[in-house]
């Protein structure tokens, strides 16, 4: 049983300045937090689980009779929402529905744009290619989506959504191939 540490802030994270702080305080804040996020950032990185480990560990435990289930509603959620399969896209679909990426790992050829749709009636979601050193996208609320072209060299690219990847154990993998 492996033990996870959790990350508070990846280093060199961007912190936004609230409009409702005077600047002094915010800049102090995103200082303090910038910090705080690089001890994270090197504790984690001296830790041994490496982030597919932390996504694998995650799916692994996983019940894929209640993943199918779930997944299965997200799908009648997005013909519902679209008015067709998710499959006749011209991207790669992913549906976000109760803290799980359905399907939870895709493979795809190198350069296909892959698209996350968000089918949830309330909860917002993001993905997080972390490993692979890209900021978290913006909150994905319901009915939205959001694009990542894959061009990146073939390999397994894990992601997390930030909000509910510790807790829920939201996450995901892109396999590319060549
Ligand atoms: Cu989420």
């Amino acid at each position: 049983m492996k033990n996870y540490r959790p990350v508070q802030a990846p280093p060199g994270r961007v912190v936004l300045l609230e409009p409702t702080e005077d600047r002094e305080t915010a800049m102090n804040r995103a200082i303090i937090l910038s910090a705080l996020g690089l001890v994270a950032g090197l504790a984690w990185g001296m830790s041994q689980a490496s982030a597919s480990d932390l996504v694998e560990g995650f799916l692994e435990k996983k019940d894929p009779a209640k993943i199918e289930k779930i997944c299965a509603k997200a799908e009648k959620r997005y013909q519902k929402i679209f008015g067709k399969p998710s499959e006749d896209e011209d991207a790669t679909v992913i549906l976000m529905y109760k803290y799980t990426f359905c399907p939870e790992r895709v493979s795809v050829p190198q350069g296909t744009l892959v698209r996350w749709v968000n089918v949830d009636k309330r909860t917002s979601h993001s993905t997080w290619l972390k490993e692979a050193g890209q900021p978290e996208s913006e909150r994905i609320f319901p009915e939205e989506i959001v694009e990542i072209p894959f061009d990146m060299p073939p390999g397994d690219y894990p992601y997390l959504c930030g909000p509910h990847w510790e807790a829920d154990g939201m996450v995901g993998i892109v396999t590319v191939t060549p």
